[in-house]
């Protein structure tokens, strides 16, 4: 049968990288990426999509005939913190959509992502299980612990197939992220490749699990491939690619950029970053679906340097 996929947030920073990889796996006319506003840079079929629009959503889900939903919209943790009410609504309005439209109209598989916001001060940060007790620090986890268990309504419910991760701290060269916790690991390529300063705005020693971006999409697209029968977390899955500190990340850099100077003037995002995990205890995923990371620090930071310093040449030229 032919699967016709729509991607919500499409612009964002996983967003666009995904929708390349949907293209390839399924063809550029059976994937339509969406966004709230225009998107000039997407090869293949772009809708504007406000998803708190309910019959807007529906009406994009008819006229395709959409199989399957990345629902990848959502305002992040620290904008998040800026406007806690309005972060709530959105994220939750938004998956209520996807979930009703899906339900209604006979979509097979919803992907929802959740994020290691999920943890809270009260969890083991090292290793962090599966099964821990979810007490999140910000309103944008808070919105993930629901979404995640409304993820499992809706299987149990409705027997709607919704599968989900909790992904670290997401790192690509291909666009910046917006208002995450864990974006200063974006930046601070950007800045090393351009030779300029970089201030942090967490401590040197604050380690965080996080992945980059080829293997959170690989890592997605296995997850949907997967035998329903082996999905046993109908909640969503820890995984885990690697874990570092600023500080490890600018010695890594630093191999390639022996000047690079970091400072750091940690801010509100500290407290968010010290409520999360350091490492992840990801087996259920190894077990489930057979996940397993590609890319160490070193990996990635070959690969962001070479893109970077690529494009920021082309730019130059
Ligand atoms: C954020 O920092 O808010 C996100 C996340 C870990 O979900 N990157």
């Amino acid at each position: 049968m032919t699967e016709n996929i729509l991607i919500t947030g499409a612009s964002g920073q996983l967003g666009a990288v995904m929708t390349k990889a949907l293209q390839e796996k399924f063809g550029v006319n059976h994937v339509i990426a969406s966004d709230l506003r225009p998107n000039e840079s997407f090869e293949g079929l772009f809708e504007i999509l406000d998803v708190t629009d309910n019959e807007a959503l529906k009406s994009i889900v008819a006229k395709y005939k959409i199989t399957q939903i990345y629902h990848l919209a959502a305002i992040l943790s620290a904008k998040g913190e800026l406007f806690p009410l309005k972060t709530w609504d959105i994220n939750m309005s938004t998956f209520f959509n996807v979930l009703e439209v899906s339900r209604q109209l006979s979509v097979k598989k919803v992907f929802y992502p959740s994020s290691i916001a999920v943890f809270g001060s009260n969890i083991s940060r090292v290793n962090t299980p599966q099964d821990s007790n979810l007490m999140p620090s910000t309103v944008y986890g808070i919105s993930k612990v629901a979404g995640e268990n409304w993820a499992n309504y809706y299987f149990e419910k409705y027997d709607l197939d919704v599968r989900s991760i909790r992904y670290p701290g997401v790192i690509g060269y291909q666009s910046l992220p917006g208002g995450g916790t864990t974006d200063y690991a974006v930046d601070i390529y950007h800045k090393a490749v351009k030779q300029e300063h970089f201030e942090c705005f967490l401590k040197e020693t604050t380690t965080l699990p996080m992945i980059y971006i080829e293997d959170a999409v690989r890592a997605t697209i296995e997850l949907m491939d997967a035998p329903a029968e082996n999905i046993s977390i109908r909640t969503s899955y820890n995984l885990a690619g690697m874990s570092f500190s600023p500080k490890e990340v600018a010695d890594s850099i630093k191999k390639t950029y022996p000047n690079f100077e970091v400072s750091y003037n940690p801010d509100f995002r500290q407290n968010i970053a010290d409520s999360w995990p350091m490492s992840i205890d990801d087996t259920k995923a190894k077990e489930d679906w057979g996940w397993k990371p590609k890319y160490d620090l070193d990996a990635m930071s070959k690969v962001m340097i070479d893109n970077l310093k690529a494009y920021y040449n082309s730019v130059i030229a």
